[in-house]
């Protein structure tokens, strides 16, 4: 599921309970698993929110939710074999053909006047293109849950210390160019996309405290700063190096608290 049905509840219910009705901006966000949602539904929630008569400035934050970047993910068993064929559209096709979810309605228009199959627009890198939503991208390059659970590189190799020059470091190597190639093609062609892309080894752990104010920031600027320019006008496109080509270190935890 893509939470779609709870989700319009929701906005229904926030409308009829809080001050939503009276807001003059809305920020539209989740992490991980809520980050594709958040995705798939970019340009749905303004359309929602008029039709329950107001119009605010809504802006879409997706946090973690870039599943996939394009060409991935390519699988480790695979890849240590010599073979980078991603498995995108097998992934696309299993998620949408057991969840049958809803999908980005302007890539699956798009899809459909093509011919093509709906069930690619389950890959976010197929509707990049399409949104028409403010949108601020929040992302890691080498996001932990893709490298372990999806390309199935396990803990023991695949992980925040692992050696760029190992077979399994040049596989994090491989993830963390197609992460960022595929927001730099996204930034080409719709620049007022914002996007904030830490290379750590991390999904959303790190993600989170930053946003919390509690992190260690990301090339010496603080989400909140970025955030806020971008909210401004300013063209904000922050793809942080690798480190080696690798995942770069996070700073020791601070604290265990999230405030958000
Ligand atoms: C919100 O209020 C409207 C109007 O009273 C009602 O029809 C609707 O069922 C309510 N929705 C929710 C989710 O509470
Ligand atoms: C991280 O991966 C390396 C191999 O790439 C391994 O030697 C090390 O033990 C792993 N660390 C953990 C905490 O699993
Ligand atoms: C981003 C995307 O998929 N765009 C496609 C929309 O449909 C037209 C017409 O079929 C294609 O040419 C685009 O590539």
């Amino acid at each position: 599921m893509s939470g779609h049905l709870i989700l319009n509840a929701v906005v229904e219910h926030l409308m009829n309970t809080t001050k939503l009705r009276r807001s003059s901006l809305v920020v539209f966000a989740g992490a991980s698993a809520g980050g594709i949602g958040v995705f798939h539904h970019a340009d749905w929630i303004s359309s929602k929110l008029h039709s329950l008569g107001i119009a605010p400035r809504t802006v879409v934050l997706p946090i973690a939710g870039l599943f996939f970047p394009e060409r991935w993910p390519v699988l480790w068993e695979e890849f240590r074999m010599g073979v980078e064929v991603p498995v995108d559209g097998f992934m696309a096709s299993w998620c949408h053909l057991l969840e049958g979810s809803f999908l980005h309605e302007g890539c699956v228009a798009n899809a459909t006047a093509a011919k093509r199959p709906v069930r690619e627009c389950q890959d976010v890198s197929k509707i990049l293109p399409l949104l028409k939503a403010e949108v601020f991208i929040f992302q890691n390059q080498f996001d932990q849950y893709q490298a372990n659970h999806l390309g199935l590189c396990p803990p023991d190799l695949c992980n925040a210390s692992t050696d760029v020059a190992s077979r399994a470091g040049q596989y994090l190597q491989l993830f963390g160019r197609r992460s960022k190639e595929t927001l730099q093609a996204t930034i080409q062609t719709r620049p007022r996309l914002g996007v904030l892309a830490p290379s750590w080894f991390d999904h959303t752990n790190q993600l989170e405290r930053e946003i919390a104010g509690d992190g260690q920031g990301v090339s010496g600027w603080s989400f909140a700063e970025l955030f806020a320019a971008w909210l401004d006008g300013q063209q904000i496109h922050l793809l942080a190096d690798a480190c080696a080509g690798g995942p770069c270190p996070q700073a020791a935890h601070r604290s265990n608290s999230l405030v958000v």
